[in-house]
């Protein structure tokens, strides 16, 4: 579909686009196509840009993967879809483990994922060797199935657009968790260390450029983020644009 850009939701049909193309691509499958959907609907509350509370975060965790030993990006269709060269950018300047982990879980999906990504110049794709496979405890979905040289061993792990069942699971199994959800209610959104309430395909573009800018500093310590509080300030985000929108 041709975009003209004088379309006042040019930006937002052009992600739309990316998702389409993604799926007819086989990286996404149609639940995720619905998960876009609720997403550009919170991504419209906040005004389809990113806000203070979401700059603070990405800086929260720009400190925290270039902290961490082990951080690991988790990957799945919606995520590479719209973020394939982020992603791998990312993982370079952070010096990160790329893990494919699905909710809607096939081989044939993995596959595709992992040669999106190769073609994007990463080098090695974890979460498609069973013989390296583990699980998480106290998770149900095909999601607890992790590599043991990734998600499994690592301190800090990135976790976009994800189901809150895994995120709590994580958590308890120890890892920091850092997710993009444009859902400031979900339980992912509630239940991570660090919350990115904006659209990941902006998100992630900041996020690169704060790593790049951060990994030449020294002495970089915790910047005492509290994702309760900002979370809190995303609501706000919301409440006042619905306000303005129906001059209550
Ligand atoms: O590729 P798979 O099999 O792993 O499946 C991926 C999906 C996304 C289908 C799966 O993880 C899923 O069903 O996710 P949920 O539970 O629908 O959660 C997705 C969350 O991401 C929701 O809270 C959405 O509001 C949010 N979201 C959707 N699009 C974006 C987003 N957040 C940031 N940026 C987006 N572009």
């Amino acid at each position: 579909m041709l975009i003209p850009k004088s379309h006042p939701r040019a930006k937002s049909l052009y992600i739309r686009e990316k998702l389409v193309n993604g799926y007819k691509s086989g990286l996404v499958v149609e639940e995720g196509l619905l998960a876009h959907g609720r997403g550009e609907m919170f991504d419209y509350l906040i005004g389809e840009k990113t806000s203070e509370n979401a700059l603070k975060a990405i800086k929260a965790a720009a400190l925290a993967l270039i902290l961490a030993k082990s951080p690991v990006i988790s990957v799945n269709g919606n995520f590479v879809a719209l973020c394939s060269k982020e992603i791998v950018q990312l993982a370079k300047i952070i010096n990160a483990k790329i893990e494919v982990n699905l909710f809607y879980a096939s081989e044939k999906r993995k596959k595709v994922i992992a040669k999106v990504l190769k073609k994007n110049g990463a080098k090695e794709i974890l979460g498609l060797d069973p013989k390296s496979s583990t699980k998480i405890p106290k998770l149900d979905s095909a999601r607890r199935i992790v590599d043991k040289n990734g998600i499994f061993s690592a301190d800090v792990v990135l976790v976009p657009l994800e189901d809150g069942d895994r995120t709590i699971a994580l958590e308890k199994f120890g890892k920091k968790i850092i997710t993009f959800d444009l859902n400031p209610l979900s339980r992912t959104a509630q239940t991570a260390d660090i919350t990115i309430v904006d659209n990941v395909i902006r998100g992630m573009k900041l996020l690169v450029e704060t790593c790049k800018k951060l990994a030449k500093k020294k002495d970089l310590k915790d910047d005492g983020f509290n994702n309760k509080k900002n979370l809190a300030q995303a609501t706000l985000v919301i409440k006042k644009n619905l306000r303005r929108m129906t001059h209550a």
